[in-house]
């Protein structure tokens, strides 16, 4: 997300690093790049410009800090501008009122409506406990009710059975009858677009929205991050047309350069409440403007990493991994576990940077594709190992090892590499297991809690990862990070 825009300022931060003070005359340069990288990013050249003008005043006016460098005083105030230009803090839309809330769900055609409704859905139902009928009243396309169908049926929500030859208000009434009779408390509405922004469409959704004013409708307008300033010019449009109370950026996941992101809010004035972020039905994330603030500046985003492991990874699995894992016991199963909750996370890189400091290194390692190829390489060889193979890998000998290789496509060196690797992991693992329960490392009586004989290093051959540690030459006092003499 927004690659080139963090680079570009992690480029803008070069000329005032080092420096002791922050000066109208060494910050020009880092503003004009600054400024450069905003209206390449295709954001609004207004809100550059004030973005631009408060970041300026609040470095000049900024006192020095002991101990804070200027460099990392700029970055602060950067995110700070960022953060407050896209709204502050999250505004997730109000339930909690009495009655059934309706939510109308507008935008033009392929911006993502009918995919984020289903998403708001699950959404709703999992973290709200929201019991929610979906709704498809786009009458200009039949086959977007096929599609909600679809997609409700896939997340196991109640959707209506509208009669798409009844104007969309019609829908919407009926829809809402039903929903009482159901004691349901959120009715999700998808409405139909049109390629551009007509009066006829403007007209269709004035009516809806009027035909059920009297519960107060949400009315989210969803809007493709990828089109930038069009976006921009879209919402606006609607809002001043229709009144929207909220802002949805769709595939965030693309390469979107982020001007639709920084623009919609300041321009229009209505909160950005939801990012799409992918084609399946969990890529919905709440919009964090601090959060989203931080990650383009290559600070990292760990709550938002935190509660996407929360959210993906399946408790019995780690549950059953951690036992493994006491045990001292690491098995093929555990690592494809392991390897399956990560890609749950999502991209490689989309987790990495999530972790601070990370972005900026990954920009200069650049392509991650070799380790999610390889990764998808290590998946294929272990589908095609048998069970017993997965429980215990020692058993694949020469007969073995062909079958593997011509199941999965591979050569047998590739799978051989595979197995090689996999010790490695095996071992690290039964190390840090062996650590845990007090084990200990061999050649290290009187570390406190380590002294017991059970020393991970059951191969001589072994790659052992913490050799740094335990310092090759014991009697030189070793030369591990920790320094000489701390064993
Ligand atoms: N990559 C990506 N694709 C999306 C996202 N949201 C929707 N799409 C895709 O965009 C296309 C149009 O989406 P749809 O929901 O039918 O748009 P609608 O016409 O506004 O209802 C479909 O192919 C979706 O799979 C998203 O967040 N990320
Ligand atoms: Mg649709």
């Amino acid at each position: 997300m927004f690659d080139t825009l963090s680079e570009k300022f992690s480029n803008a931060f070069k000329y005032i690093q080092g420096k002791s003070k922050i000066t109208e005359d060494n910050i020009e340069e880092t503003l004009k790049e600054v400024r450069t990288a905003l209206l390449e990013a295709d954001v609004n050249f207004k809100v550059v410009k004030e973005f631009v003008a408060a970041v300026k005043e609040k470095a000049l006016g900024e006192k020095v800090i002991k101990g804070v460098n200027p460099g990392e005083q700029f970055v602060k105030i950067m995110h700070d501008e960022l953060a407050r230009i896209m709204g502050d803090a999250n505004e997730e839309i109000n339930l909690e009122r009495p009655g059934i809330v309706p939510i109308l769900v507008v935008g033009l055609n392929g911006q993502g409506k009918t995919t984020f409704s289903g998403k708001l859905a699950l959404h709703l139902k999992n973290k709200k406990k929201k019991d929610v009928l979906l709704v498809p009243a786009d009458t200009f396309r039949p086959a977007a009710k096929a599609q909600l169908q679809t997609l409700a049926k896939q997340i196991d929500v109640d959707c209506f059975d509208s009669d798409l030859n009844l104007h969309p208000k019609e829908i919407a009434k009926l829809a809402i009858e039903e929903a009482k009779k159901r004691h349901k408390s959120v009715v999700i509405i998808d409405t139909a677009g049109r390629l551009h922004v007509d009066a006829e469409l403007m007209d269709q959704l004035k009516e809806v929205k009027e035909s059920i004013n009297d519960l107060k409708p949400e009315v989210l307008m969803v809007a493709d991050a990828m089109t930038g300033q069009a976006a921009v010019d879209v919402s606006k449009t609607f809002h001043e047309a229709i009144g929207v109370t909220g802002i949805v950026l769709s595939k965030m996941d693309s390469d979107a350069k982020g001007g639709a992101a920084l623009s919609i809010r300041h321009v229009t004035g209505v909160p950005i409440r939801y990012v799409s972020m992918g084609e399946k039905m969990k890529d919905l994330e709440l919009f964090h403007p601090d959060r989203l603030a931080k990650r383009i500046l290559d600070m990292g985003d760990v709550l938002s990493l935190v509660e996407k492991a929360q959210d993906n990874i399946n408790e019995s699995d780690a549950e059953s991994m951690m036992n493994n894992f006491k045990k001292g016991k690491f098995t093929v199963d555990d690592f494809l576990k392991q390897m399956d909750m990560i890609s749950n996370l999502g991209s490689m890189g989309s987790i990495l940077k999530m972790i601070p400091g990370m972005g900026g290194m990954l920009r200069q390692i650049g392509d991650l594709s070799p380790a999610e190829n390889e990764m998808k390489r290590m998946k294929i060889i272990i589908s095609s190992m048998t069970k017993a193979e997965r429980q215990d890998y020692k058993i694949i000998k020469e007969s073995r090892l062909k079958r593997i290789a011509s199941g999965s496509g591979t050569t047998e060196a590739q799978v051989k590499d595979f197995l090689g690797k996999f010790k490695q992991m095996e071992q690290m693992m039964g190390g840090m297991a062996a650590m845990m329960n007090g084990g200990g490392f061999p050649g290290m009586p009187g570390f406190p809690g380590m002294g017991g004989k059970k020393g991970f290093r059951q191969d001589p051959n072994a790659v052992n990862p913490f050799a740094g540690m335990q310092g090759k030459d014991k009697k030189k006092g070793g030369k591990g990070p920790w320094g000489k003499g701390y064993f």
